[in-house]
């Protein structure tokens, strides 16, 4: 007979990621404004929101020939700010899924608005940043031009992935013949499709026309752009999973339940315990946590019996109940739901859980958890996540660690230093090191976790100051959940942190040690990390990417080692290095992005994400924000050259400040793949396009390097590499095959991820003064399978004089890529004009009718209608407090079901 355990777990906890903006008939809608909750309050920036929105609704719907407009804003403002009637209260948004976040620069980096965009051309950055400065200092209009320009400059950035033309960093073509500058825009790949574009304006009239090559150097000409269409997405869909198996989940479930109670929920949370199976009670009233003792009752209402059934429905109403003991509604609430069960009855209350205002979060425990589990999340914009049952993986200690408020008070969050788990062999010792860096310290925990003594294994733990720790320091929690934790006083030494584990049982167990802390102080921002795929659900053969963001504050950390760790039921779990060189999946080079293609699908199913990211001292620093407005030097007024304040540059140490070491732990959550056959995959990904080929003269030879592509993707070792050449760089991107062939007989490639170099001579070649050549490289794996053409570099014999270099180049691609009135090329909005939503000649039906009878005219078009004030009035902007407490439900479910009830013989049996 086979058993099976389900555990229902039900928490309410507020966190969300990922915008939620929605494009309704041209409208942006649900698009979310957060103020930094460490803001002082000051209701200009409430005003200068509006006011930027509205003109820039009117700017982005000229500029994109009436395609777009913003219909729908809301601010969130600090709970400390004072209250007004007008406010709304927070639902469903949060700080950290906003797409724009107001704060303070970090170490006075300047007001430069940037996007944080982690993939290539095409695809949606993160959020955008404004500081208040910029919100509330006029004069600061003549450095970035007016706040609703910048705001549709960084819209373009959000929504359709366009990067900027003159980013600092990014290869200009130039010609050396002439000495006039020439542009080929290298910052989309080839396989993304688009149109290359140069603008001209006149005073505020602009036209745009396809770019033309320049007819002595062959480049595009100057000022040209790529503007990309928008990929297609891959609809979502859900897996079904197969196989089964019985493990020691409840003692799992708690020792996870308790980490979350006693360290990642935060101080004044509210917090509710429910049980459910076939139908639900509540074991914990909501009650604040006001101290340590309140944490130390809840865990007390972690019922450890098991029950049959498993009534998701039952478990969320009864939740929704409880919330409601203290709330007149469930907006800003959030649940956690975690499930090892199937739940055929969990449609009954889609409707219901989506128009709740609350959001919930799903942990799939195991290979049987629901497949509907994650409509869920969909539908209210919760975090998915799923643990194995592999024992040495901390798959639900991390998923629970994972669940963190969304206030973006980041000094009151815990930070997940450590999270490692391995099975150790009797009288066996486990050992590592922990370093604890200077921006945390405070609530710092140690735990030890281990999965069969009813004893704790002997602890040794030491701290930078030689003072030790034992295991009779360590609190063994009296329910049994195999956990032994230490909590340090005041705030932890910094520096490295030794432990030596010894299993004093009798038989070979796992043991884990998980390190949670908090920023030191409130003056200095701790190092975070978010971890995630580029998509929720995968088609094989498409490749995946995992993306780590490292950051301190605002800015980059560069130099880390990440790995990130994907797992799967089936096969053992996949390690891989992320980098963030700018080759390969990684588009842009120091920016503290750290990418890497996924590719090692085992199977169909729910994987997880996990990174592990080390900072070692001399590697570790903080670097620049790039996809910034530009700022612009000085302008000319009646004739007048006027220069604006230079731009405010933190020094080297600061922005470069060594980090010393440290430590970090986050999940990336679950996502779904399918479509893997069964039965073994042949080889289906060539190596990745290279993406940083440099070429120079050196003396009469060749130099070439660019960094290694993998056998799959940028995984692995290619097999050979074709280098072709050609004086006609329009030859060499057009047939490549046939251009003249570069023996590379000598050239063996290197592990992905390296740097290659090769010399050589070329051949049939005059090389003289003023002597160009292109090159281009593609890469074949062991399968015959080749890789997209590299970029195309050209190698000039001669420097041009240093005058002739583009002083102004930046300056001429910046009017270029801030469009003005009517100036948006018909190529971006492609995510229109794919969707079919025409040219309005007139304003969308579904503008609110309030806007129609106020400001605009029922009948005539549009452009009748502009400037004045036009579709502004349209906008609805509103403010939002956050939630004032959070309020956190916790309700858990045991239950035992039988899965195989065709084989159902005799009653139930529950291994704990
Ligand atoms: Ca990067
Ligand atoms: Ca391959």
């Amino acid at each position: 007979m086979r058993v099976f355990k389900s555990l229902v777990l039900l928490f309410l906890v507020p966190v969300v990621r990922g915008s939620r903006v929605q494009l309704k008939n041209g409208g942006y809608e649900d698009i979310v404004i957060a103020i930094n909750p460490e803001l002082p309050e000051d209701h200009n920036i409430i005003r200068n929101i509006q006011d930027m929105v509205k003109e820039a609704s009117t700017y982005l719907f000229n500029a994109t020939k009436q395609r777009f407009f913003f219909k729908a804003v809301k601010i969130i403002i600090p709970l400390h700010w004072l209250p007004k009637p007008e406010y709304l209260s927070v639902k469903t948004e949060s700080y950290d899924k906003a797409d724009v976040i107001v704060a303070n620069p970090f170490l006075k980096y300047g007001d430069d608005p940037y996007t944080l965009q982690y993939g290539g051309c095409g695809e949606k950055g993160r959020y955008i940043h404004f500081t208040p400065n910029f919100l509330l200092n006029d004069t600061l209009h003549n450095i970035y031009g007016s706040r609703a320009k910048v705001f549709v400059h960084e819209w373009a950035h959000l929504r359709w992935g366009v990067f900027d033309e003159y980013n600092y960093d990014a290869p200009f073509y130039l010609s050396v013949n002439s000495g006039k500058k020439t542009v080929e825009a290298t910052s989309c790949s080839t396989d993304i499709t688009g149109k290359y574009i140069v603008q001209s304006c006149t005073g505020n009239s602009c036209t745009t026309r396809e770019c033309e090559y320049d007819q002595q150097t062959k480049l595009y000409e100057a000022g040209c752009k790529f503007v990309p269409e928008k990929p297609q997405n891959v609809p979502a869909s859900i897996m079904y999973m197969q196989s089964l198996s019985s493990y020691n989940r409840i003692n799992r479930l708690y020792q996870a339940a308790e980490i979350f109670l006693l360290q990642i929920i935060e101080m004044d949370s509210w917090v509710g315990i429910v049980t459910f199976n076939f139908t639900a009670q509540i074991t914990c009233n909501l009650q604040q946590i006001v101290n340590e003792t309140v944490r130390h009752d809840l865990i007390k209402c972690l019922s450890t019996s098991a029950r049959g059934g498993t009534n998701i429905c039952a478990g969320v109403r009864k939740g929704f109940e409880v919330i409601k003991q203290k709330y007149s509604n469930l907006d800003g609430s959030e649940i956690v739901l975690l499930t090892d069960g199937e739940d055929r009855g969990m449609n009954i209350c889609l409707t219901e859980v989506k128009n709740s205002g609350s959001i919930i979060h799903t942990v799939a425990l195991g290979p049987n958890a629901a497949p509907q589990l994650e409509q869920f999340t969909n539908m209210t914009g919760g975090l998915k996540f799923y643990a194995t049952d592999t024992v040495d993986s901390n798959g639900l200690i991390d998923a629970f660690s994972g669940i963190s408020s969304g206030s973006g008070n980041i000094s009151e969050q815990p930070i997940q230093l450590e999270s490692t788990a391995q099975s150790v062999a009797v009288k066996q010792w486990m050992n590592g090191t922990v370093t604890i860096d200077s921006t945390v310290g405070k609530d710092t925990f140690f735990v030890v976790t281990w999965n069969q003594s009813t004893s704790p294994p002997d602890i040794l733990l030491r701290d930078p100051k030689g003072k030790e720790y034992r295991t009779s320091n360590f609190t063994v929690s009296d329910l049994n959940l195999r956990t032994a934790r230490l909590n340090i006083a005041g705030t932890a030494e910094v520096r490295d942190w030794f432990y030596t584990i010894k299993n004093n049982h009798t038989e070979s167990q796992v043991i884990s040690m998980i390190v949670t802390s908090r920023a030191a102080s409130l003056a200095v921002p701790p190092v975070t990390v978010k971890a995630h795929m580029n998509k929720d659900t995968n088609n094989f053969p498409n490749p995946m990417v995992i993306y780590a963001e490292v950051n301190q504050g605002f800015l980059p950390v560069l130099g880390a080692t990440v790995m990130a760790t994907v797992e799967q039921e089936t096969g053992s779990a996949v390690e891989l290095r992320l980098l963030d060189d700018g080759s390969g999946v990684d588009i842009i080079k120091n920016d503290g992005i750290y990418s890497k293609y996924f590719t090692s699908f085992k199977g169909n199913g729910r994987y997880n994400l996990k990174v592990h990211i080390q900072g070692r001292n001399q590697t570790v620093r903080l670097g620049r924000r790039q996809s910034r407005a530009l700022y612009v030097p000085g302008y000319l007024e009646n004739g007048e050259i006027k220069m604006n304040a230079p731009r405010p540059e933190p020094s080297n140490e600061e922005i470069q400040a060594n980090l010393g070491s440290f430590n970090r732990v986050a999940t990336g959550g679950s996502f779904v793949v399918k479509n893997v056959p069964s039965g073994g995959i042949t080889d289906m990904f060539p190596p990745c396009k290279i993406t940083n080929v440099e070429a120079q003269f050196e003396e009469d030879k060749i130099h070439l390097s660019w960094t290694a592509p993998g056998n799959n993707l940028d995984e692995g070792q290619a097999d050979r590499y074709i280098i072709k050449m050609s004086e006609s760089l329009l030859d060499l991107r057009n047939t490549f095959e046939n251009a003249t062939s570069v023996n590379t007989s000598s050239l063996v490639p290197k592990p992905a991820g390296t740097k290659e170099s090769f010399q050589f001579k070329p051949e049939n070649v005059t090389i003289e003064n003023g002597t160009i050549i292109y090159f281009a490289i593609c890469a074949v794996d062991n399968a015959s399978l080749t890789s997209e053409v590299s970029n195309i570099v050209q190698a000039a014999l001669f420097v041009p004089p240093k005058e002739s270099l583009p002083d102004t180049l930046p300056t001429e691609v910046i009017t270029n890529s801030v469009p003005k009135q009517e100036s948006l090329p018909d190529t971006i909005p492609t995510e229109v004009i794919t969707n079919s939503v025409p040219t309005q000649e007139s304003l969308p039906d579904t503008i609110p009718t309030e806007v129609i009878t106020n400001s605009v005219p029922k009948q005539g078009s549009l452009s009748d209608m502009l400037p004045n004030d036009g579709i502004n009035d349209g906008i609805n902007v509103s403010i939002i407090v956050t939630g004032s407490v959070i309020a956190v439900l916790i309700a858990v479910s045991i239950t035992i079901c039988i899965l195989h009830k065709k084989n159902r013989k005799g009653g139930y049996e529950l291994r704990m």
